[in-house]
């Protein structure tokens, strides 16, 4: 069975550091964690990058049509202006779910807009690290449904 990818972009990998009140404390690799354990407790195999940057993010994206039933993306900050990783989200036919940790519609204005959720299956928003979770779920189930 095809596994699950867990993509997160720009700035990621500083959590646990990074503006704690708006993140929290848990790091990228405790992230991490919590997904290999939902991984076993689920039974799937799941994989989690991370980077910085926009060309290795895309070039995940395309090679996840032909390996991955299913895609996690965090894009960071690329979320409000990246029509490239819009476009390669729009390229493949593997669903994607969008995950941001904060709420971003309570944030700065410019966090208010995504040009990626057009072309996502769905978006999670402001519920923490629990947002990776339920958009790992909600992944399966649109495997289910179809
Ligand atoms: C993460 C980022 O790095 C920001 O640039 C986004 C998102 C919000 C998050 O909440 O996970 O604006």
């Amino acid at each position: 069975m095809k596994q699950l990818l867990v993509l997160n972009g720009p700035n990621l990998n500083r959590l646990g550091v990074r503006e704690p009140d708006v993140y929290g404390n848990a790091t990228l690799k405790d992230l991490e964690a919590m997904i290999q354990s939902f991984a076993e407790r689920t039974g799937n195999k799941i994989e989690c990058r991370q980077s910085n940057h926009e060309g290795v993010l895309i070039d995940w994206i395309h090679e996840a049509d032909k390996t991955a039933r299913g895609i996690v993306l965090n894009p960071g900050a690329f979320t409000h202006y990246s029509y490239a990783i819009r476009d390669a989200i729009a390229s493949v036919s593997v669903p994607v779910v969008e995950v941001h940790i904060s709420n971003v519609h309570t944030r700065e204005p410019f966090r208010h807009h995504s040009v990626i959720s057009p072309v996502t299956s769905g978006q999670i928003v402001g519920l923490g690290l629990h947002g990776y979770e339920l958009a790992l779920q909600a992944l399966l189930e649109i495997k289910k449904e179809e």
